[in-house]
């Protein structure tokens, strides 16, 4: 449990909060618990689903601009690094993820909601990547992940402008996924996360590693590793559970034990 940023657990979902006032700028040390939170969250056989989640008013302003001024060219490439760790090991919880985005999603806060599976934004959201006003690129996934996400051209467009891009916009972009009343944001997240937490958590696990991992490859690879992912499940118990209750009960009658 950090101090800015903490999991919380209950019935099968784990929150993780960013809890640091005014606009949660992710410092050195909110970039370290963000990397515990995801280790803990991976680990935890209690969290089957989760939600990222900066709290009612703001998601998150980006990395901490007056921490990161003054740093020399070492010390940013040690946090730079770092940050880009912590990010990789949230998008690399092998869970489905929901970030739900209130408020402000900008720079390293909009690279922070890349990561999960699924967007949940209030209508009155203000999302971008504006390190360019700053002089500098993004740098913990923005290039990278944004430009999966939506495609080059318009990541180059947000990037090169550092455009603030508002509810709306951000929907048709495909930069967040849901549009919803500021104060639903979190109950709206957290009901898509929920309908996991009994689910078969290995068949999900392969699912996000297929497409996760087959989008970095070229499609027979990517088909191949489909395939080993596919095959194992048959090693599970909630395959056989599953395909049981089909053929006895019919579809949809499945409970798992996500074994
Ligand atoms: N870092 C530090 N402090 C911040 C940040 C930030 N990113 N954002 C806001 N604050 C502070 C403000 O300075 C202000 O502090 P104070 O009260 O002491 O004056 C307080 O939060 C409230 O801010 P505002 O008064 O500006 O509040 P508004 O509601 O008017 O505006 C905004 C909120 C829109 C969030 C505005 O503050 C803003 O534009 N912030 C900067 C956004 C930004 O540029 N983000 C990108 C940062 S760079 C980055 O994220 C790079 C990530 C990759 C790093 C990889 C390392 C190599």
């Amino acid at each position: 449990m950090g101090e800015f940023v903490r999991l919380e657990v209950a019935d099968g979902v784990g929150t993780i909060r960013l809890d640091r006032a005014p606009v949660n700028a992710l410092n050195n040390q909110v970039q370290a618990e963000l990397g515990e939170a995801a280790r803990e969250a991976t680990d935890r056989a209690d969290v089957r689903a989760v939600i990222l989640y900066g709290g009612e008013k703001t998601f998150a302003g980006g990395a901490d601009i007056k921490e990161m001024a003054a740093k020399s060219y070492a010390e940013i490439s040690t946090f730079g690094t770092a940050l880009t760790n912590s990010l990789t090991a949230l998008a690399e919880i092998p869970k489905p993820t929901v970030a739900a985005v209130t408020g402000y999603a900008l720079g390293g806060g909009l690279e922070l909601a890349l990561t999960a599976d699924r967007r949940v934004a209030g209508d009155n959201v203000k999302v971008g990547q504006p390190e360019i006003q700053l002089g500098i690129i993004p740098g913990a996934g923005g290039t990278q992940r944004l430009a999966r996400l939506i495609g080059p051209s318009k990541a180059k467009d947000l990037i090169y402008t550092g455009r603030f891009v508002k509810a709306e916009e951000a929907l048709a972009l495909g930069i967040v996924d849901e549009v919803v009343a500021p104060d639903d944001v979190y109950s709206v997240a957290h009901k898509w996360a929920a309908q996991f937490a009994n689910g078969p958590a290995l068949a999900l696990r392969a699912a996000k590693a297929a497409i996760d991992g087959g989008l970095d490859l070229d499609l027979r690879n990517g088909l191949k590793l489909e395939t080993s992912l596919f095959t194992a499940l048959w090693a599970t118990e909630d395959q056989a559970g599953g395909m049981a209750s089909f053929i006895e009960n019919g579809p949809g009658k499945a409970t798992f034990e996500g074994k």
